[in-house]
């Protein structure tokens, strides 16, 4: 009967149809990058994120898609666009993640200091994003880049960072990383602890060994409660070096000791650079370090003074350019 094989040849096609969309959908999932969680979904932009369905649970304390020790590789010539590629679908605008599965354990802002070093970024978002997705930490990652050519101020620009990202977001854990510094770990984790930590414990550069007891420079994270006990880094450190020593004696000031990882979970790979200019060593640094017991209250998150030139929400990072107010001289 004509109509029947009308029928037929309507379900055959079907089916194909069926067939083939269901074999696209499969090969599409499998060029997701192993880097980035399968579990991962674009947040929705809503009040709620991923609440919608009721109550998530807690993250787990062990977050259960970690890789273990990391291959990174900077000797390529991979661009921003490549990233957003590969990390973009899962992020919101301003490098912003929180897992679709659970509630993350911590709400953490990265802050990178930053001048003129876009290839450094471009690798350190590459790596780390897809790091701090399977840590399933509710992230946002904020590029505080100094404005204008004077001398470089690397932790003024991190106390910014650290008011400029609660003003956005009630973040309760601040990690402070240079852009240069890629964990090779993903064990790692980008999270707060009853101490403030230092992360970058065994970096190549140095051989893989912790150069000095109390060294906190690199990556640190220091909880809200930490960084006001201690009122933020010192404002006064132009140029490079001291500032980090100076943020490990007040730590130590403030009856708060450094914690870290092994030396094994904290190996870090840095990218090769020649100096920057307008960032010379500090000649004031050892006279300063011992003027940080007094200048605590004296110098800080407390007398902090800067202006915001512009924020740009790129996929992968705010971008927030700052008036450091460099002195004159
Ligand atoms: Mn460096």
């Amino acid at each position: 009967m004509p109509k029947t094989a009308f029928k037929l040849l309507l379900l055959f096609s079907f089916s194909s149809l069926t067939f083939f969309a269901v074999l696209l959908l499969h090969l599409k999932a499998r060029n997701v990058p192993a880097a980035v969680p399968s579990t991962a979904v674009r947040p929705n932009t809503t009040a709620t994120p991923g609440r919608s369905g009721g109550a998530l649970g807690p993250c787990p304390d062990v977050p259960p898609n970690l890789l273990g020790s990391l291959y990174v590789e900077f000797r390529t010539n991979r661009t921003l666009q490549d990233v957003r590629n590969l990390v973009g679908p899962f992020l919101q605008q301003g490098g912003r993640y929180r897992p679709s599965s659970c509630v993350a354990k911590q709400k953490v802002a990265v802050i990178i200091p930053f001048r003129n070093r876009y290839e450094h970024l471009t690798h350190w978002l590459y790596y780390l994003h897809p790091v701090l997705m399977r840590q399933q930490l509710d992230y946002g990652v904020y590029v505080i880049n100094q404005d204008g050519d004077g001398v470089f101020n690397r932790a003024k620009l991190m106390n910014i960072g650290f008011v400029e990202a609660l003003i956005e977001y009630d973040y309760d854990c601040f990690v402070f990383s240079d852009v240069d510094l890629v964990p090779i770990d993903d064990r790692n984790l980008y999270r707060c602890s009853d101490h403030p930590r230092h992360l970058s414990v065994a970096v190549d550069k140095f051989n893989f060994i912790l150069p000095y007891a109390t060294i906190f420079g690199g990556v640190s994270a220091l909880s809200e409660q930490q960084f006001l006990k201690v009122n933020g880094f010192s404002n006064t450190f132009w140029g490079w070096g001291g500032e980090d020593d100076d943020m490990s004696q007040r730590i130590s000031y403030r009856g708060m000791f450094i914690s870290r990882p092994d030396s094994v979970t904290g190996r870090y790979k840095m990218i090769q650079h020649e100096r920057d200019s307008h960032n010379d060593p500090n000649p004031r640094r050892v006279q300063k370090l011992r003027e940080t017991y007094f200048n605590i209250i004296k110098d800080g998150l407390s007398t902090l003074s800067y202006t915001v030139r512009e924020i740009r929400k790129d996929l992968l990072y705010t971008f927030v350019t700052v008036d450091v107010q460099v002195p004159a001289g």
